[in-house]
């Protein structure tokens, strides 16, 4: 049996965003999101589940924080819904909105659980939508306006701010793809959107710095390890364009200031082209101080003429698959990270997310036995002390999720949480998984055992 030590100053904590647990969407004067209107429109969720309820966050947030000061962890990552702080995105600022991430605030304060913000988790108000949402560089500055009423309001109190959540899933997921909210099917529009968001995300870190806001920013990207099936030149090719379409698309901007030049060229012959203003790239490199990363899965591709994800189709080839069908690869998340630290400096780097989906099932001792989801974790832990190990500065992971939630076009037929929600009572029990990682928070390492 080895140990595995992890730093003492390593930061474990959890992770949530507001649409997918909160519930109470007209509460308070909250607006309506994209989110909103989209699960409403039949056909667009599975099971035509919408988060009108969903965990019910915005009343048992007390027993949330129980929960995570039970769990251990010494950060809870949380988003905050615009459409509660502006329910029309501009004009009036809503103080109830406010108050309420107040409450939560000073009670995960009280219980000795530091916030780390995050002020784009999806739910962009409806009111902005109807003016062309993200195509529209006017919520460019209504974002930036935004973030600086919620750096006031929380300034000093706040030590970690991630501006957007996952910006290849804002636009090319929900605006290419079509899955997510506001669900187009149109390459421009979907570039567009992301050089906004990215645009958007520049301007307001400049804010930060020129409000002298207390603790630190980044961004969170969701990067994929995508290695080519065979060395053959089309694959080796048409790999790259997936794979860059996920990570270089949004790391090259965020740190040098430009997209990479082999997919500007392939995204020119599909006709679309990025809309850059002058001056739009340099906002974007803004200096960060940590960089977000979400990794969930990746796996092989291979060159497949006019397949949709521009030529390139995954190999299946006998990956272990979580019950959402992604594969568990844990080796990825080394190499991904290796190729953040090798490709883009010493960043310091948070995983804001990594977690996995099981089908869980509530036995008849009331308990929930996900095993899975425990060698899930183990796997992807062994992968962090090696990362630590090899000069890696990474200084923090995010499990997703506290609790099962809503999974966006997947409602609430896929569980992620470490506690398992009972959605016709709301009744909130820790999983196996979430002891084993009470474990592993409380000895500060993990404990390996060698195959016989
Ligand atoms: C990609 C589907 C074609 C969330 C995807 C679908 C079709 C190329 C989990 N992360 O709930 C990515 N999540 O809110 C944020 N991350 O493609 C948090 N990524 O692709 C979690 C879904 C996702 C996805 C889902």
């Amino acid at each position: 049996m080895a140990r595995l030590e992890f730093p003492p100053d390593f930061v474990w904590g959890t992770a949530t965003a507001s649409y997918q647990i909160e519930g109470a969407v007209t509460e308070d004067g909250r607006g309506p999101s994209i989110w909103d209107t989209f699960s409403h429109i039949p056909g667009k969720v599975k099971g035509n589940d919408n988060g009108d309820v969903a965990c019910d966050s915005y009343h048992r947030y007390p027993e949330d924080i129980a929960l995570l000061k039970k769990l251990g962890v010494k950060v809870y990552r949380f988003s905050i819904a615009w459409p509660r702080i502006l329910p029309q995105g501009t004009g009036e600022v809503n103080q109830a909105g406010l108050d309420y991430y107040n409450r939560v605030i000073d009670a995960l304060l009280e219980a000795g659980i530091e916030p780390c913000v995050t002020l784009y988790h999806w739910d962009l108000p409806q009111a902005l939508q109807d003016r062309g949402g993200w195509a529209n560089r006017e919520t460019i500055d209504a974002f930036v306006r935004y973030a600086e009423i919620v750096f006031r309001t929380f300034n000093g109190k706040v030590r970690q701010w991630i501006t957007f959540n996952e910006t290849w899933c804002v636009s090319f997921l929900s605006n290419f793809v079509g899955d997510h909210a506001p669900g187009n099917k149109d390459l421009q529009l979907a570039i567009t959107v992301a050089h906004h968001c990215m645009v958007a995300h520049g301007k307001t870190v400049k804010r930060f710095r020129e409000l002298g806001i207390q603790g630190e920013i980044g961004t969170t990207h969701n990067l994929y390890w995508y290695e080519p099936y065979s060395s053959s030149q089309e694959d080796i090719e048409a790999c790259r364009r997936y794979r860059g379409w996920y990570n270089e698309w949004f790391m090259d901007p965020t740190f040098r200031g430009e997209y990479p030049a082999f997919l500007v060229e392939w995204f020119r012959k599909k006709g679309a082209e990025v809309p850059i203003q002058p001056g739009d790239m340099e906002t974007i490199a803004q200096k960060i101080d940590f960089i977000g990363i979400n990794y969930y899965s990746g796996g092989f591709g291979r060159y497949k003429q006019d397949h949709k994800n521009f030529d390139c189709e995954e190999v299946q080839i006998g990956f272990d698959k979580t019950h959402i069908g992604w594969n568990v690869y844990p080796d990825g998340l080394y190499k991904t990270l290796k190729w953040v630290h090798d490709t883009y400096g010493d960043i310091p780097i948070y995983i804001t997310e990594n977690g996995a989906c099981y089908d869980d099932v509530l036995t008849s001792d009331g308990k929930v036995h996900d095993a899975d989801r425990i060698a899930y974790f183990h796997k992807h832990f062994i992968q962090l002390h090696r990362l630590i190990a090899s000069g890696v500065p990474l200084r923090g992971y995010f499990a997703w999720s506290l609790l099962d939630n809503f999974e966006w076009a997947e409602g609430y037929s896929k569980r992620f949480g470490l506690v398992y929600m009972n959605y016709e009572t709301l009744e909130r029990i820790p999983k196996d998984s979430f002891y084993f990682f009470q474990h592993v928070i409380a000895n500060g390492a993990i404990e390996v055992e060698d195959k016989k």
